[in-house]
């Protein structure tokens, strides 16, 4: 997969033109949002990792196969966030998952190891209030034994009370699974 960084983006004057379709990953920080985005391109360094939560703090757009854009967001729940930065965040979110006319999907991180948060529900729920397509993925499934995980997986699609026909993809950045069935589920919403 060819990717490339195009620009980080505070406010909506600073997003790249409109053009191809965007494809955003969400969720709360330090759940592996910028992990995945290298996972799936194949690429270490192409969006910042770190172990500490907070790393992403703009929006940051990725060029894939001269054709799509994967859509870095700043994670929320970060504790150590003045109510300032959390302001800014909530706008941040809501200009671009709002009116991003060619924002096809938002891909939403869990972490598997634990029970969505209340941001996670919120985040789904708003997706669902703005008709916004959403497709649920487990994070960090490496953590979990098979069973704990299918446990888990289980206890995640009944909080966020997913339908049968809703995807929930499990991955790991670390064994690279998953990437597969994602890139499937990903490839829907950018062929059409
Ligand atoms: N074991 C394991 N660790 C992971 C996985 N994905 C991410 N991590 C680790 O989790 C930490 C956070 O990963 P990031 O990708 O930076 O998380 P993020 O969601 O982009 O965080 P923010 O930018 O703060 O919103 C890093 O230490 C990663 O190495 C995974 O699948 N398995
Ligand atoms: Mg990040």
């Amino acid at each position: 997969m060819k990717a490339e960084f195009i620009s980080s983006a505070a406010k909506k004057g600073q997003y790249p033109e409109l053009g191809p379709v965007e494809i955003a990953f969400a969720g709360r920080s330090n759940v592996g949002k910028s992990s995945l985005i290298n996972l799936l391109t194949g690429r270490r360094k192409l969006a910042k990792v770190s172990q500490n939560p907070g790393k992403t703090r703009t929006i940051n757009f990725f060029l894939i196969d001269d054709k799509w854009r994967m859509v870095d967001l700043p994670g929320y729940g970060y504790a150590k966030v003045s109510k300032s930065e959390s302001e800014s965040w909530g706008r941040m979110m809501e200009d671009y998952l709002e009116t991003r006319e060619t924002l096809k999907l938002v891909v939403q991180l869990v972490d598997c190891r634990h029970e969505p948060s209340a941001q996670d529900k919120q985040m789904y729920d708003y997706l669902r209030y703005y008709n916004l397509a959403g497709l649920v993925v487990a994070t960090k499934a490496d953590k979990l034994s098979k069973n704990e995980l299918n446990k888990n997986l289980a206890m995640i699609r009944r909080e966020l009370e997913l339908g049968k026909d809703e995807k929930l993809v499990p991955v790991s950045a670390l064994n690279k699974t998953g990437v597969d069935e994602l890139i499937k589920e990903i490839g829907r919403y950018i062929n059409d």
